[in-house]
């Protein structure tokens, strides 16, 4: 959602944003912009070398005049209007570097599945912060955050719920991300930052099981949801789960209409393959019970 206007900020931020009433904006939502209209000068994506950050890298390049991708993995070498940074996250000065010039972030970087908790800590809430530092000393006004479903995978599979409900992680990767969307809160409050944090489903060619009927994004959708999240003229802090039109859905978008998403894909189509290839379901497994599926099996690791 989008929750008001910052307090005061000692920098003014590049874009002017006012946002009055967040339920206003839900209610009147504002159309997803033309894609063609859209020319960045410079764009950065970091965990470029990641599943979503590889099929992202080729996608958003038509939006900007310079793509600037990073991670800390092997990264192909940079195309024509592509420019190429190693820089971990953990490092403050890197991504102080790596922010220098840039007019928006697309931030996929950090862990991505469960893991200990210093692994966690060190790439997603250290690092997060990094990003964040340097989008305010760089004037950097908007920051697409890959936030995650796991902020609220502890609610039921029986259940619809929005992103105005209480987060409810369903670990230490699902309590990073509650970590990076009130950094991104506090960032619109005290310095005028926008960010729109999605809460990314299962974003795979095709659902791999029955959760991911509920929580499936196509690649195309991806790509949609994104560039939504770029260019709505007003976004404040706003959450957006991330999903396409499935026909099992948990989560109400309906608190983020004013960010203009349109997906225009479903999970039916796999339905029939998907069931016939897990039949049965143990409706005791909390797998199965809860939204986060087998994240809220994991650890302790130690
Ligand atoms: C996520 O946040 C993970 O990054 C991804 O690997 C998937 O497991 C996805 O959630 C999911 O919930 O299916």
């Amino acid at each position: 959602m989008t929750n008001g206007k910052p307090a005061f900020s000692c920098k003014t931020p590049v874009r002017h944003v006012r946002v009055t009433d967040p339920y206003r904006q839900a209610l009147c939502p504002v159309p997803a912009q033309p894609h063609s209209v859209l020319r960045f000068r410079r764009l950065l994506l970091t965990g470029a070398a990641g599943g979503l950050g590889r099929e992202l890298r080729p996608r958003l390049a038509r939006y900007c005049e310079t793509l600037r991708v990073s991670d800390i993995a092997e990264l192909a070498p940079p195309g024509p209007g592509e420019e190429v940074v190693h820089a971990p996250l953990q490092d403050k000065a890197a991504v102080g570097a790596l922010l220098d010039g840039v007019d928006a972030v697309v931030h996929l970087g950090g862990v991505s599945v469960e893991r200990p908790f210093e692994e966690i800590l060190s790439a997603n809430i250290v690092g997060t912060y990094h990003v964040y530092e340097a989008a305010r000393v760089h004037g950097v006004s908007r920051i697409v955050f890959a936030s995650s479903n796991h902020v609220t995978g502890f609610y039921k599979q029986s259940q619809t719920i929005d992103a105005t409900m209480p987060m409810r992680p369903d670990g230490y990767y699902g309590l990073s991300k509650a970590y990076g969307e009130n950094l991104a809160q506090f960032y619109w409050d005290r310095w005028g930052i926008e960010t729109v944090s999605l809460r990314i489903g299962s974003s795979f060619p095709e659902p791999k099981d029955r959760r991911m009927l509920a929580t499936w994004m196509s690649y195309d959708d991806l790509e949609r949801l994104v560039v939504a999240a770029l260019t709505a003229p007003v976004v404040g802090h706003s959450v957006i789960y991330g999903i396409s039109d499935n026909h099992t859905a948990w989560y109400d978008n309906t608190p983020a209409r004013h960010i203009g998403y349109r997906p225009q894909d479903s999970s039916e189509r796999f339905r029939a393959t998907v069931e016939a290839r897990q039949p049965l379901l143990d409706r005791e497994d909390p797998a199965v019970v809860y939204q986060g599926g087998a994240f809220v099996k994991q650890g302790p690791f130690d």
